[in-house]
């Protein structure tokens, strides 16, 4: 993977690489309302948001005349502050619920429509990079129900408002302070680069972009132009969208032919569960560690050679899920770092695979 540690310390200090899905639940709301957020005053009168875009235009060889201008038409959301903040009541984790909000008919039908739009591309996105087309079109589907839900802040303004008015009741305000002035910087760059007007693209009030919701290092750091056009375009190019995914995945170390997970039950007279829950998502027990500690696993999955790890899906007050995850489990967690999130995307994707008129 390219700059691997620079990319973990990023996405280490964002809820995701490429989307704001974690979150969904406060997005969802805004998500409804068609109309554009209200903004308020504009940044060309703070001298803190001109001193930054004399700064970055610096850092990043850009002419300051056009970053000053850029940043002078970014306004304050007053809303988004607080959709950043951590909630107030933390309501207790759903896999059953977030499971039925994406995994439902009207996802599936899309993601069947938009599989049988681009096979070629989902094929030539497997064979260049082996991440199989179910979950560059599971991603999709989650991230913006095949680009039906792309955001409706103007990016500029989300991530000019996360940059210059963070909310400093944050618990990690400074380090997410500092993470939106690199995605502010890094989407001038992109727009200088694509000759794009930054007042034109939309996106979450995180500034995730497009169909898979990329956030502007990730768009730098892994977008690729799928179609050989000399632009990538995450808005309106399914050949870029879906390369990009799939480059994405790549990165993160996407296994071809592996599972992502295999069912488990327990064995309760040996079941060290403390154990077996410390390494949480990152895959560390071989198949006889997982088995010595009384979870079972049968069938393809004895004969897994990578190592594995215990995810457990919350249920509100039903007892918990639990599968054994495998190395592409975890890389479609550094997408967005949420096991929920993941399964998802695989049960989706899924799903749709299962709904192909010809069987892929
Ligand atoms: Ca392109």
């Amino acid at each position: 993977m390219r700059i691997l540690s620079l990319i973990l310390i990023i996405l280490g200090l964002c809820i995701s690489a490429g989307t704001q899905a974690a979150e969904s639940a406060k997005k969802s709301k805004l998500k409804n309302k068609s109309s554009v957020p209200a903004a308020g005053a504009a940044y060309a009168k703070r001298t803190d948001a001109m001193a930054w875009a004399e700064r970055v235009a610096q850092e990043n060889q850009l002419d300051p005349k056009w970053v000053k201008a850029q940043v002078a038409q970014a306004k304050l959301i007053p809303s988004i502050p607080k959709l950043i903040l951590p909630p107030a009541q933390v309501s207790q984790k759903n896999w059953a619920a977030y499971r039925a909000r994406f995994i439902e008919p009207k996802r599936i039908q899309a993601g069947v429509q938009f599989w049988q739009r681009h096979q070629t591309l989902l094929k030539q996105a497997e064979q260049a990079y082996g991440v199989p087309p179910w979950l560059i079109v599971g991603v999709i589907g989650v991230e913006t129900f095949y680009g039906q839900h792309t955001g409706n802040f103007r990016v500029l303004d989300a991530l000019s408002t996360l940059t210059f008015d963070f909310p400093k009741e944050h618990p990690r305000a400074a380090e997410r302070q500092a993470f939106f002035s690199k995605e502010l910087a890094q989407f001038l760059m992109m727009a200088s680069k694509e000759k794009i007007n930054p007042t034109k693209l939309k996106g979450s009030y995180a500034g995730a972009m497009g169909l898979p919701q990329f956030m502007p290092s990730s768009w730098a750091n892994f977008a690729v132009d799928f179609d050989g056009d000399k632009h990538i375009d995450l808005f309106n190019n399914p050949a870029d969208v879906i390369g990009s995914v799939a480059n994405y995945f790549k990165a993160f170390q996407w296994q071809p032919g592996m599972a992502t997970h295999y069912s488990v039950n327990f064995n309760r007279e040996q079941l060290d569960m403390d154990a077996l829950m410390a390494p949480d998502i990152l895959p560390t027990f071989s198949v006889n560690s997982l088995m010595a500690k009384g979870a079972v696993i049968d069938g393809d999955a004895l004969l897994h050679k990578g190592p594995l790890a215990l995810i457990e899906l919350l249920n509100g007050n039903d007892p918990a899920s639990y599968v054994a995850g495998t190395e592409n489990f975890y890389a479609i967690t550094r997408y967005n770092w949420s096991s929920y999130y993941a399964m998802a995307v695989i049960e989706l994707g899924q799903a749709v695979a299962r709904e192909m008129p010809s069987k892929p």
